[in-house]
């Protein structure tokens, strides 16, 4: 583990850090989100940490990484007692409608990828960003004690690595099974595809055994469309 003070983005200092690695930061100056318009604010007292594991075999075999990475964090903060956690497709953790944690998972390289997860932990996103004003929370709101960020992070790398060992040795299916609990389904959702500029409304049915988002609408019944399919999935109840 590589313990910074101040970095741009964990996940960019991760590129060059060999698998099982990690490096998490106090502050990062340019966090960023899973599209280049959006910005992950990382002010002091959070927890800023990207992983390097292993992707062995195809890269398509590693498809479903960032699903399953969401379902690793949200049972790393079961461990530490969270309980009211769930997942907002594909992987923000969510605590009602507020934003408990985010992922980004970038494969810099054909056989590893970064896992970079930033979770509010003492921090204040929301004076950093007003705009994000009601849509955050803090797992010291959630999990009182006297604990640090340092007791956070191993929580999470160990549940990480647990969830690897998963995808090697019995595959997504058991993983999907659970997810699709951590979703707190069905709602109804309204879905913009890629490089269709209008959107339509449907109710998410959680994902397939190939990790593909489930969507049943009014006319067209169930579709499944993969996570490249979609530009933006947003929850309306
Ligand atoms: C994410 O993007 O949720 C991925 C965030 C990943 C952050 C980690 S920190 C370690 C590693 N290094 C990085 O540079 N990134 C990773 P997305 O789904 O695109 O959501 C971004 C949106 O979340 C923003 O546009 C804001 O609306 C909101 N947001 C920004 N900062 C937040 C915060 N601290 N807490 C809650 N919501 C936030």
């Amino acid at each position: 583990m590589h313990v910074l003070d101040t970095v741009d983005s964990t996940n960019s200092h991760a590129v060059s850090l060999s698998a099982w690695s990690a490096v998490r930061a106090t502050i990062q100056t340019g966090g960023r989100g899973r599209t280049r318009d959006r910005h992950w604010v990382s002010d002091d007292g959070g927890l800023w940490l990207s992983a390097v594991l292993p992707c062995p075999g195809s890269r398509s075999r590693w498809e479903i990484l960032p699903l399953a990475a969401g379902w690793a964090v949200v049972r790393g903060l079961r461990e530490f007692g969270v309980t009211a956690a769930r997942l907002r497709w594909p992987n923000d953790i969510m605590v009602g409608r507020a934003k408990l944690a985010g992922l980004l998972v970038e494969r810099f390289r054909n056989d590893t990828a970064v896992v970079g997860v930033g979770l509010n932990v003492f921090n204040h996103p929301e004076q950093a960003d007003p705009a994000l004003a009601g849509l955050t929370a803090r797992l010291a709101d959630l999990v009182p004690g006297s604990y640090t960020v340092d007791d956070v992070a191993p929580v999470l790398l160990r549940s990480l690595r647990h969830m690897h060992a998963i995808l090697l040795d019995a595959g997504f299916q058991v993983i999907a099974d659970d997810l699709n609990v951590a979703w707190a389904q069905p709602r109804r959702v309204e879905l913009t595809l890629n490089g269709r500029a209008q959107h339509f409304e449907g109710v998410f049915q959680g994902i397939d055994q190939k990790g593909r988002l489930r969507i049943a609408t009014a006319g067209d019944g169930l579709c499944a469309y993969d996570a490249a399919q979609v530009a933006l999935l947003r929850e309306l109840e």
